[in-house]
């Protein structure tokens, strides 16, 4: 069975900086990775792409076509492959049953709040088989002010009704978050989503007329609790990897690690049964029942990393990456010295 994760958020929020980071992370650990690139205006696309759209339809095209705006473009290219489906499903029958697949969707909000195509195609996908989860990206800039916090809060809500799939925010690009200055409270309190009535002092000083309907937005976002958020920082190992482990989760994702891997003896199936069909005990209950456990997993460790010591920690990191950059030399050096005693051919027993 195909598993996958539809990638949404407003343009620059970080979604293609985020599948380009996830293929390099899951090639990295052997796990398979497909990214079908559903953006018709992605023109530097910084991933090998299994599927791309333009190959269906080009933003460009349709604008000259059809005499339309970059906006009304976007829309008819939604529209254009939601009638033509079956373009999309062969493309993603080629990747076989075992594919896991990164859709990385256009930035336009709309096509996630209350356009129909994406959510038709997303139908479509779940009755094909496919187990999704969309992972919604937000610029984590937006939490340093509690009004543009609130419509965060909104869209991810609205989203997350829209498309009815298991779903993951996310504040995206959290390592710059220090650059917008103090945050009123901790990164918990935004993550989290409780407790919002905090937020009534800052809002009565920025938008003082509306603060009491703000607050009935925020009460209603916080008696539903459905919104919450997960941190990413791309270039950050821990924090992939935790997303990762959260959005298994959601799907229900079991990686089935390779034979000869380091799980306990008889808990991986490692005939050449399809991985589907190959039940691996050891993986299900350490990720899909556990507690989310490792670096970044609790977001006070977060807070710490990008907020509290973010100088400490950078200058952390670049004397341990020149530590493995010198051990890496040493290492090259020591195979080319063994190599040059050691000449091709001089270790051969004759014949
Ligand atoms: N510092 C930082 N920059 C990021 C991160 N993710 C994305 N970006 C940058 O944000 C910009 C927009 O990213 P892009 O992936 O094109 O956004 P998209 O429009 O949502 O696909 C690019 O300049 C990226 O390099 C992140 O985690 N940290
Ligand atoms: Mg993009």
């Amino acid at each position: 069975m195909p598993f996958g994760e539809v990638v949404c958020g407003s343009p620059g929020s970080g979604k293609s900086t985020y599948c380009y980071g996830k293929h390099q992370l899951l090639t990295a650990i052997g796990r398979p990775i497909s990214i079908v690139n559903l953006d018709p205006a992605n023109e530097n696309i910084p991933y090998p792409c299994a599927v791309d759209i333009s190959s269906l339809i080009t933003l460009e095209d349709v604008m000259k076509e059809h005499g339309l705006g970059p906006n009304g473009g976007m829309l008819y290219c939604m529209e254009y492959l939601e009638a033509n489906y079956d373009w999309l499903e062969d493309r993603l029958k080629e990747l076989g049953p075992d594919a896991y697949v990164l859709f990385d969707l256009p930035g336009q909000v709309e096509l996630s709040t209350n356009h129909d195509s994406v959510k038709n195609i997303v139908e479509k996908l779940t009755k094909n088989g496919f187990r999704l989860a969309v992972v919604h990206l937000c610029d984590a800039h937006y939490v340093t002010d509690a009004s543009k916090y609130i419509s965060v809060l909104l869209l991810s809500l609205r989203t997350m009704l829209h498309l009815e799939l298991p779903h993951i925010n996310v504040l995206s690009k959290v390592d710059l978050i220090a650059q917008y200055g103090d945050l009123d409270f901790n990164l918990d309190f935004y993550t989290e989503v409780q407790d919002l009535s905090h937020l009534e002092n800052s809002l009565s000083s920025t938008t003082p007329r509306y603060t009491a309907l703000n607050m009935a937005i925020c009460s209603l976002v916080e008696d539903f609790g459905l919104v919450g958020f997960e941190t990413l920082a791309v270039e950050d190992k821990s924090s992939m990897l935790h997303l990762t482990r959260a959005i298994d989760r959601a799907t229900g994702y079991v990686f089935v690690p390779p034979a000869g891997s380091q799980a306990p003896p008889g808990t991986v199936d490692d005939t050449s049964a399809p991985a589907s069909i190959r039940p691996n005990m050891f993986a299900l209950h350490s990720t899909a029942a556990g507690p989310l456990k490792g670096p970044a997993s609790d977001v006070r460790d977060v807070q710490e990393r990008w907020v509290d010591a973010k100088e400490v920690w950078d200058a952390h990191e670049k004397v341990q990456w020149r530590r493995e950059a010198e051990l890496m030399r040493e290492e090259v050096a020591r195979a080319s010295k063994i190599r040059e005693r050691n000449p091709p051919g001089s270790m051969d027993i004759p014949s």
